[in-house]
C-alpha cells in the first residue's frame, strides 16, 4: 500500500471481488451489511454512558446468563440487516436459542452464525467489547436448510471477522486470504485499511487467563502458567499477565503483539465457557490465517464436529510456539 493511498473497507472488498470474476457478489453484500451494522453498534455503543442504554435488560439468555440492553440492540441491528441483504439464509446467534431465517433469503446461498456483543460485562466499565461473525456456505442449493448446515465444523468457513469497540473501532476479517484489519475514520465513516495482511509473532511474552480459576484447570494448565511467570531471561520469562476478560480486546492484543488466550475447563465448566460457532471457530480461523494455532487440548479448533448451536469448548489460542508449549505440557 502507497503511504497517503486510503483503501476503504468497501473498495478492498470490491477490489478482492474484481479479482475473481465468477464471484457473484453475494458475499461482498454481506460484508457491506456487516460494516453497517458495526457502524451502528459503534454509534450506541459510543453513546451508552450518554444515553439510558447500559445495566441489565431484565433477561437472561439461553446460556442463563443476563442480557445487557446492548446485547439485545446489537442483535437486532444484525438480524434486521440479513433480513433486508438477500444474500443470507439464515442467522444464528449466541443471543438466540434457535435458526433466525430471513425472510428474502430463501434461495440465498449463505448461513451466518453471530456474538453480537461479546464481552458485555465490560460495557458498563467502559473497557473493549466487541462482535463476531463467522459466514459459511450452505450444503446443498437444492436441498432445504437443516441444522446439518449450521452444525459445520469451521474449517468450512467461508469468511470470519470480529469488529472491535476500542480506543478506536476496527474492522478484521478473513476470507482464508490473510488478515486484514480496516480503522473506523469517523470523520468520513468508513473504515480504512490500517493493518494490511496482518501476521501474529510466532511466540509472545503475554499469557491471558483468568488466573482465579487456576486451582480448577488440569494439572498441565496449572503447570504452564506456573512456567510462564518462571524466570529464564534467554526465553525472556517471566511472561506478563493481561486479561480484560472480554475475548476480543484480550485477542486482538495478542494477535498483533505475540501472546496466548486460554479458556481452559474448570470443574464448574468442564466443556470451558466459549462458544464453539460464535466465537471460537471464527477467532480460530483468524488466528490460523495469520500464522498461528487454537486448539481445545486434543485438536484443532476448526477441526470439531458441532453438535449443537450453543456448544462450549475450551480454547487455547495464539502465537503458535506458546500453542505447542502449552500442548506439550498438557
Ligand atoms: P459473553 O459471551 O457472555 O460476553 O462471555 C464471553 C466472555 C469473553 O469475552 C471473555 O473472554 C470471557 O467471557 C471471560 O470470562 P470469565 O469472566 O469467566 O473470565
Ligand atoms: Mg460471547
Amino acid at each position: 500500500m502507497k503511504k497517503n493511498n486510503v483503501v476503504t473497507l468497501n473498495q478492498f472488498i470490491s477490489d478482492q471481488q474484481n479479482k475473481f470474476p465468477f464471484v457473484q457478489g453475494n458475499l461482498s453484500r454481506i460484508f457491506r451489511d456487516l460494516q453497517l451494522a458495526a457502524k451502528m453498534i459503534n454509534r450506541d455503543v459510543r453513546q451508552a454512558g450518554l444515553i439510558d442504554i447500559l445495566g441489565n435488560f431484565g433477561e437472561t439468555n439461553v446460556q442463563g446468563e443476563e442480557q445487557k440492553k446492548l446485547d439485545v440492540i446489537s442483535n437486532e441491528v444484525f438480524m434486521r440487516l440479513m433480513d433486508m441483504s438477500g444474500a443470507v439464509v439464515c442467522v444464528v446467534s449466541e443471543e438466540d436459542e434457535g435458526i433466525h431465517w430471513c425472510p428474502d433469503g430463501a434461495d440465498a446461498k449463505y448461513i451466518l452464525a453471530i456474538d453480537p456483543l461479546d464481552g458485555s460485562s465490560n460495557i458498563d466499565v467502559n473497557a473493549s467489547i466487541g462482535s463476531i461473525f463467522s459466514i459459511y456456505k450452505r450444503l446443498d442449493m437444492d436441498k432445504p436448510v437443516t441444522e446439518a448446515d449450521i452444525l459445520q465444523k469451521g474449517i468450512e468457513q467461508v469468511a470470519a471477522g470480529y469488529i472491535i469497540y476500542g480506543t478506536a473501532t476496527m474492522f478484521v476479517y478473513t476470507t482464508g486470504n490473510g488478515v486484514n484489519g480496516f480503522t473506523l475514520d469517523d470523520s468520513i465513516s468508513e473504515f480504512c485499511l490500517s493493518h494490511p495482511n496482518i501476521q501474529t509473532p510466532k511466540s509472545g511474552k503475554i499469557f491471558s487467563v483468568n488466573e482465579g480459576n487456576l486451582n480448577e484447570f488440569p494439572q498441565g494448565v496449572i503447570d504452564y502458567i506456573n512456567w510462564c511467570k518462571g524466570t529464564n531471561k534467554e526465553e525472556k520469562r517471566p511472561y506478563s499477565a493481561r486479561y480484560i476478560g472480554s475475548l476480543i480486546a484480550d485477542f486482538h492484543r495478542n494477535l498483533l503483539k505475540g501472546g496466548i488466550y486460554l479458556y481452559p475447563p474448570t470443574a464448574k465448566a468442564p466443556n470451558g465457557k466459549l462458544r464453539l460457532l460464535y466465537e471460537c471457530n471464527p477467532m480460530s480461523f483468524l488466528v490460523e490465517q495469520a500464522g498461528g494455532k487454537a486448539s481445545n487440548g486434543q485438536q484443532r479448533i476448526m477441526e470439531i464436529q458441532p453438535t449443537e448451536f450453543h456448544q462450549r469448548t475450551p480454547i487455547f489460542i495464539g502465537s503458535a510456539d506458546m500453542v505447542d508449549q502449552v500442548m506439550g505440557m498438557m
